[in-house]
């Protein structure tokens, strides 16, 4: 049986992906960021982030000075690839047998990348759960309250590890400190690949 810990509400499934799991997403998303290439997004305070990121799904979360926000299609004006079967897996495990996901947002941290405390606050339906998916480095996460502020309380989440926000969990401030850059040997190049899957709308 596969170890399930939970940290606050949240329910993270360590080592839920072997390697040949995770080296066969990896593979996909290599399709995905053909079609859809990584960019790099601004705060809508005009800051750049320091994780690069792309979209599959029927809709894709930017970040700009125009704001948080799903669109239709990449910044470069194309439609967001289809989300790949290795990872609509996952989803069914945890997410929903019935309803697919609207947004797999794929981030990657390289050296030094991290993302600041937020919510998963842009869909309609909180009912619906956040899965992610965490391959290559190593990457402390840091879980909080429905404010900011607080105590916290963290975890390093692992290649293969699935972290699940639900019910209780769904709106809690959380984020990535830091990453251990060349902890994992599943990305050629070293780095981090977060991906989280959602329902929008
Ligand atoms: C990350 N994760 O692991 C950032 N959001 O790189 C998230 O922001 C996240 O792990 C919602 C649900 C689960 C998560
Ligand atoms: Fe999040």
């Amino acid at each position: 049986m596969q170890d399930v810990i939970r940290i606050r509400e949240a329910e993270i499934c360590r080592s839920e992906l072997d390697r040949r799991a995770q080296a066969q997403i990896v593979d996909d998303l290599r399709t995905v960021v053909k079609q859809a290439p990584l960019f790099s997004p601004t705060t809508p305070r005009g800051r750049p982030m320091s994780v690069r990121m792309t979209s599959a799904g029927t809709l894709g979360w930017v970040s700009d000075r125009r704001g948080y926000r799903y669109e239709n299609l990449h910044p470069a004006g194309e439609p967001w690839p289809d989300i790949p079967e290795s990872v609509l897996a996952v989803w069914r495990r945890h997410g929903s047998e019935t309803r697919a996901p609207d947004c797999c947002l794929i981030n990657y941290y390289g050296d030094g990348a991290r993302m600041g405390m937020h919510r998963d606050n842009d869909e309609k339906d909180f009912s619906w759960p956040v899965v992610s998916i965490s391959l290559g480095d190593a990457a402390l996460f840091r879980i909080g309250n429905l404010t900011r502020g607080g105590r916290t309380e963290s975890t390093w989440l692992e290649s293969g590890d699935v972290a699940i926000l639900r019910g209780p969990a769904r709106r809690l401030y959380h984020g990535i400190d830091r990453i251990r850059f060349g902890s994992s040997d599943l990305l050629p190049t070293g780095g981090r690949i977060n991906i989280t899957l959602r329902v929008v709308d």
